[in-house]
């Protein structure tokens, strides 16, 4: 709700604004961010700042609020606006918006990702104005509607309110701002400018007009200005072209050295020179080429594309980042050594595009058409225009080099229609949409290509879709969604023998972790740290070395809001090279040490595994692996100051074998680099298991099994590590029969959903040897069989067992303990915990599982002794 306070505060600024700008007959703009009135549905007000997304609730939940939501506030223009054109501009409304002033409706726009300008002049009547902005992410004629990502509600981008004079620049071609700069000539001998600009005059009268336009070196130097007068009547417009001089030997672009030109235009009255209006771009000198055989070329030079995909939220505000940042997500991007980035899987922020001209990234940017084209009507006309919208915002962007379309469109469409007859309809749809979009894309851009993403079938290659566009996009996920590792390099080589001039970049690749869990026997699908590093540890060299790729786009740079999506981490897919809150993971640095050969990158990948246990064999230290990440070409690691060797190493990596037995080891470690000793280290938190359990090591032990799994699991909450599952031994522990399950489907009532989507079934016992004494022995169980509906990126990774009234009997040392029927009395996939005071007499502790229906199961087990 709007206080007195604020419209006062409010007046003062546009007072102040008013006055610093009232002499001007310049555009004036400024952001209108600020004590908006929030109502979600028909509900209460609550006042809001944008960036702003309603939608914080799909980091929970996975039916995540969509409707229409309103957002309101009075509108004081500043004086000296009276006789101005009064526009707004939204930069990005998720999905649709409509724009009211007064009650009257001034405009709409379809399209979650795009910004969209608004007049307001007609409709302002005097001094309490109110704006009102209704956004709706429900709509289902506006794309995205199907995809691996959370579609976002609410006003996530900045607002802007800007005053022109009658006559001024263009600024809503498809909110664009109607001025166009191009290279129609560019070699290392000379380059060419030219620039389209719309004109508008909406006065009555007519005006005589002159169009300067200014070039200006990468040192701010002037180069040429380009004049033009011209008469314009009123309510007209006009659009005018202009062309530079060749300039000589330009700096040309690249994301090195990203050398920018500057174009200013500039709209002025020819008979009094004041200038009405002003705008001004950055604009580069590069060239590019795809080629199916040798690559990527950068201004005639071989150059892969080292790139990442990146969704743009962050746990928990959503979409709604401001501009600092994206920002700071590109500067660790641009850290981290990428030169390429695929803008996934929509249009993002005018703040990441700015930073890729000017720091240096290559673009691929696309709208979200994925998975399937629907029915809907309505539906292809606004991809047509969501399009057009996206190549004439960013046209002037010169890091842009490929505009996409859609993304593994077949994907669902497969899943949907079982049958080729079944799916004919929906594959003429696609294709015409396809052909559609490719038409728009090529009357809007002449300069760049034109791109989709396939998923790993070769349907698109039997559809002729692979024959629409430029350059094709692979996303391949072997050795993660199925197959092996190797798989990867086998595709490429049998697309490259089939179709050997097709230009082909990977447009997507990558593996899922969580940093809770750890392996010393990473497999696909564990979420471990690991196991994502061993699959991008095969990836990458692969397409660094195979020159007919042309690059490569991790699939995502952050772990990203999926709320449909369940596995380790529900609602977020955790694919990330950085967590949520863009910690980077170690794995980052591979990246990093893989990319970077301007500085030396020494990192020892354990930050994400900073807390370790393991099991001792007696006193002996627990041995576990370290791994570094490097781009020096040897590492000498250091425990607690006492060298453990030098390794040489290979792949940006060297792994070292490390006794733990401290509580708080320091590792270190040490390489050269240009003469000079570089150095990284941590303290790690190790707390070691016994495989023998006598009355000294049991004092204060809480002996946890992360039972059916061979991971590690650490607890964010208790910081507990729970360690890998063993067989039982004489005079050990561990379970005796039974084999190893999981799930991907969520567990509900636990934060630590991986230590329940684990477990034994069928197992005889679980069996400790140990002394004589009153124990707190604690069970973990979630009854998972029941088959769920698995989402369309979780291919084949689920148990998908059926098995009803699971009912078995627990016997502690031959005594009647329990009987459970996990399933029965909290539901499938529900996490159950349960406690027991156990006394044994004897030597051990033996928990004996008699199945009565159904199966029995174990997920987790916990000893503490007490007495
Ligand atoms: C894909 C999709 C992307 C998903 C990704 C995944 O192929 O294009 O949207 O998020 O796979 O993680 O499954
Ligand atoms: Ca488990």
């Amino acid at each position: 709700m709007k206080t007195k306070h604020t419209v006062i505060r409010l007046a003062l600024a546009m007072a102040a604004l008013s006055a610093a700008f009232s002499a001007r007959a310049e555009r004036e703009i400024f952001s209108l961010n600020d004590a908006w009135e929030f109502r979600k549905g028909g509900g209460a007000a609550e006042l809001v700042n944008l960036p702003h997304s309603w939608n914080t609730d799909a980091y929970t939940v996975k039916d995540y609020w969509r409707g229409e939501c309103s957002y309101s506030r009075s509108l004081e223009l500043p004086e000296g606006w009276s006789d101005k054109r009064v526009f707004l501009k939204l930069e990005g409304a998720g999905k649709s918006a409509e724009v009211y002033v007064n009650g009257s409706l001034a405009g709409s726009h379809a399209g979650g990702y795009t910004a969209a300008v608004f007049d307001l002049t007609p409709f302002l009547g005097g001094d309490a104005d109110r704006l009102e902005i209704r956004v709706d992410n429900s709509r289902q004629d506006i794309p995205p509607v199907s995809g691996d990502f959370t579609f976002f509600g609410g006003i996530y981008r900045d607002v802007w309110l800007i005053a022109t004079e009658p006559c001024h620049i263009e600024l809503d071609d498809m909110g664009a701002e109607g001025v166009y700069v191009s290279t129609p000539r560019v070699s290392e001998e000379e380059g060419v400018i030219a620039v389209r600009t719309g004109v508008k005059n909406e006065a009555a009268e007519g005006a005589s007009l002159k169009l300067r336009t200014s070039i200006y070196a990468p040192d701010g130097t002037l180069l040429q200005t380009l004049g033009k007068s011209f008469r314009l009547k009123g309510g007209e417009t006009l659009e005018l072209n202009q062309e530079s001089g060749v300039i000589e030997n330009p700096r040309l672009w690249t994301p090195e050295t990203p050398e920018l030109y500057r174009v200013c235009v500039e709209l002025l009255d020819a008979r009094s020179g004041e200038v009405l209006d002003r705008t001004q771009y950055d604009t580069a000198f590069r060239w590019f080429r795809f080629d199916g055989r040798e690559g990527f070329f950068l201004n005639g030079k071989p150059y892969k594309l080292r790139g990442i995909c990146r969704h743009q939220d962050q746990k928990p505000i959503g979409p709604a980042l401001s501009d600092e940042m994206h920002r700071r997500d590109f500067r660790l991007m641009k850290e981290m050594g990428a030169n390429f980035i695929r803008i996934s899987h929509y249009p993002q922020d005018e703040a990441l595009l700015e930073l890729c001209d000017r720091e240096g990234m290559l673009v691929w940017e696309e709208i979200p058409v994925i998975d399937i084209v629907p029915e809907t009507p309505g539906y292809a006309d606004n991809c047509e225009r969501n399009l057009r919208e996206m190549i004439r915002q960013h046209y002037n962007h010169p890091s842009v080099i490929l505009w996409g379309y859609m993304n593994e469109i077949l994907l669902v469409t497969q899943r949907t229609y079982t049958t080729g007859e079944a799916m004919k309809p929906a594959l003429e749809r696609t294709l015409e949409l396809a052909w559609r979009l490719e038409g728009a894309l090529r009357e809007e851009d002449s300069a760049r290509l034109s791109t989709m993403a396939f998923h790993g079938s070769d349907a698109y290659n039997e559809t002729g879709i692979s024959e629409i566009t430029d350059v094709v996009g692979w996303n391949l996920y072997n050795g993660w969604y199925g197959g092996d590792l190797e798989g990867f390099d086998r595709f490429l080589a049998e697309q490259q023998r089939k179709h050997p001039d097709h230009p082909l970049i990977v447009s997507e690749y990558g593996a899922g972790s969580d940093r809770r869990l750890h392996s010393l026997s990473p497999r696909a699908f564990d979420f471990s740290s690991e196991y994502q590093q061993e699959c991008l540890e095969h990836y990458l060299p692969v397409l660094e070395n195979t020159p007919y790729v042309c690059g490569g786009a991790h699939w995502n740079f952050i772990d990203f809001s999926s709320a449909l999506r369940d596995e380790s981490m529900p609602r977020i897919n955790n694919k990330g090279l950085v967590r949520s809150d863009r910690t980077p993971k170690d794995v980052y640095y591979y990246y990093q040490a893989m990319w970077r050969d301007d500085i030396p990158v020494l990192h020892i990948a354990s930050r994400d595994w900073n807390v370790r246990s393991g099991v001792s064999e007696g006193d002996a230290p627990v041995v576990l692996p370290v791994k570094v990440y490097t781009n020096l070409p040897e590492v000498e690691l250091f425990l607690d100051g006492v060298s453990l060797g030098k390794r040489t190493v290979e792949n940006c990596n060297a792994v070292f074998e490390v006794p733990f037995s401290s509580a708080k080891p320091y590792l270190s470690v040490c390489g050269e680099s240009a003469g000079r000793k570089v150095w990284d280290g941590l303290r790690i938190s190790f707390r070691p298991v016994p495989d023998r359990l006598d009355e000294e090591n049991l004092r204060g032990l809480e002996l946890a099994v992360n039972v059916g799994s061979g991971c590690f699991f650490t607890s964010d909450e208790s910081g507990l590590t729970w360690v890998p599952d063993r067989p039982y031994e004489e005079g050990g522990w561990g379970y005796v029969g039974g084999q190893p399950v999981s799930t991907q489907t969520e567990i509900h009532l636990t934060a630590d959903g991986p230590l329940f989507q684990t477990l034994r079934e069928g197992l005889e016992e679980y069996r400790f040897d140990v002394p004589a004494g009153v124990y707190e022995l604690e069970l973990l169980f979630a009854d998972i069989y029941r088959v769920t509906e698995a989402t369309a990126y979780q291919l084949g990774r689920d148990g998908g067992v059926q098995s009803d009234g699971n009912r078995f009997r627990l016997l502690c040392n031959g005594r009647l303990l329990d009987e459970q029927a996990p399933g029965e009395t909290s539901g499938n996939f529900n996490a159950v915990r349960r406690k027991y005071m156990v006394r044994n007499d004897g030597d051990h502790l033996s928990l004996r599982f008699e199945t009565l229906s159904g199966k029995c199961f174990l997920n987790g087990i916990k000893i503490r002794k007490i007495q």
